[in-house]
């Protein structure tokens, strides 16, 4: 049965197309730097928006049409439900898939039924993967949305909690290998607090740590080979979320002896949420060696909140491409669009257009970062902005072979530094823009 009757499969058709239901810039088989794009780009179409988004926001509940619900939560219903899932990315053409384990089957009345539920949806993906050769990029526990979980999970004041959010991770942790799932993502999603006066903060950062290697050691025990991931994001729905932004992520990997285990899944809304742009997040995590996925996504200049639109602006997705190809690409990971359809856009039809829109411009984005990469416009001006770490001092200095005591007998003879050179800020600008076409 058809669930997208008025949709073939979207085809690659170029630049110049017109077909809105068509590829201008994704090419799955294009190489670029040697790779394919689907290759460099493994797009992952994300459960939660896509199949579950109904619309709803704090004015109004969903209106979005999905002839194909029943208006149940029921098993069977999530049974159907993977078939339209499995349906819309194969005419997608999406490689990969993520989802949390509450967005795939229903709970139960307690943790077993719950267990059970999941079971029977896990067969189903596990039929539906088979058949179309779509993967799971990452799989993920929700632990934010029952009211449980109200004052967090790992970091809640109630150990039953912890106990049972640790129960839920090893069951999804189960799932996700069993499925073949490449990463697990760890998304603190009420893992902060809303007031201090009530808050152990020490206490809960530690919880947090016990909880991951908790994870750690149980990932080992199953052999499961995934890698794991860290979504920072700085508040929402908490007003102070723990894992703020990448900085605040590898310090806290570091302080709790967790480094070795994990990278970061960076979200682009989140990134700008905790006042950064989406490269900085990209750039800081890559420069430790772990930068591991994306969330690919954009929030609303005029909107103070995480708005998960999908990304659409060029210049967003050149500088995440520079910053990927950069580190030679993100595998195990991908670029998920963590991403949702405007409350507007309510017809299942809009649900292609918008990732075929994301698609087209990390495509078009990888291609530009890759010439710009080529043409070595801003490296070559970067490796002659350092050089004077090339040689002499500079290059004392980088190698530890001098102190204080150098340094300041290096100046004494000196008399004062080489002069500065402009950082020519407006002329790369300008030289981006050349490529941006
Ligand atoms: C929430 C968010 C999550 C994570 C997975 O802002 O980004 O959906 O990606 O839990
Ligand atoms: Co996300």
């Amino acid at each position: 049965m058809a669930f997208f009757p008025e949709v073939d499969k979207i085809k690659y058709e170029g630049p110049e197309s017109k077909n809105p239901l068509s590829f201008r810039h994704y090419n799955p088989d294009e190489v670029v730097e040697g790779k394919t794009m689907r290759e460099h780009l493994r797009f992952a179409v994300c459960y939660w928006h896509t199949m579950r988004n109904m619309g709803g926001d704090p004015f109004g509940p969903g209106c979005a049409i999905r002839p194909w619900e029943d208006g149940t939560d029921s098993v069977d219903m999530a049974i159907k439900r993977v078939r339209v899932a499995f349906e819309f990315m194969e005419k997608l053409g999406s490689p990969f898939y993520c989802f949390h384990d509450r967005d795939v089957a229903p709970e139960g009345a307690n943790l077993k039924e719950t267990n059970a539920n999941l079971d029977k949806v896990v067969k189903v993906l596990k039929e539906e993967q088979q058949r179309t050769g779509i993967r799971l990029l990452w799989g993920t526990a929700n632990l934010f949305s029952n009211p449980r979980y109200v004052h967090g999970a790992a970091t809640s004041c109630n150990a039953d909690v912890f106990a049972y959010a640790a129960a839920q991770v090893k069951k999804c942790l189960e799932v996700t290998k069993e499925l073949g799932g490449q990463n697990y993502v760890f998304w603190g999603g009420r893992e902060g607090y809303m007031n201090l006066f009530n808050t152990d903060m020490k206490r809960e950062l530690d919880h947090l740590a016990r909880f991951f290697h908790l994870a750690v050691e149980y990932k080992k025990k199953i052999g499961f080979e995934g890698q794991f991931l860290i979504e920072p994001k700085p508040k929402e729905p908490t007003k102070h979320q723990y894992d703020y932004d990448v900085a605040a992520v590898v310090a806290f990997l570091r302080s709790y002896d967790l480094v070795e285990h994990f990278k970061l899944n960076v979200e682009t809304n989140h990134a700008t949420l905790a006042g950064h742009t989406m490269m900085h997040e990209l750039a800081y995590a890559s420069a430790h060696g772990l930068l591991g996925s994306i969330d690919a996504n954009r929030g609303d200049l005029l909107l103070g909140w995480d708005t998960d639109q999908f990304p659409t602006d060029l210049y967003l997705t050149t500088e995440c491409m520079l910053v990927i190809l950069g580190q030679g690409g993100l595998a195990p990971g991908g670029i998920n669009f963590d991403a949702k359809v405007r409350r507007e856009s309510f017809e299942p039809i809009d649900l292609f257009h918008a990732h075929i829109g994301g698609m087209d411009a990390f495509a078009q984005g990888l291609k530009i970062a890759a010439k710009i990469r080529a043409d070595k416009v801003l490296s070559d001006f970067v490796t002659q902005r350092y050089r004077s770490w090339d040689t002499g001092i500079g290059q004392q200095i980088e190698q530890g072979k001098v102190g204080f005591e150098e340094l300041e007998q290096y100046m004494l003879e000196k008399g004062n530094p080489d002069a500065n050179v402009s950082g020519r800020q407006e002329m790369l600008e300008n030289i981006v823009n050349r490529y941006l076409r």
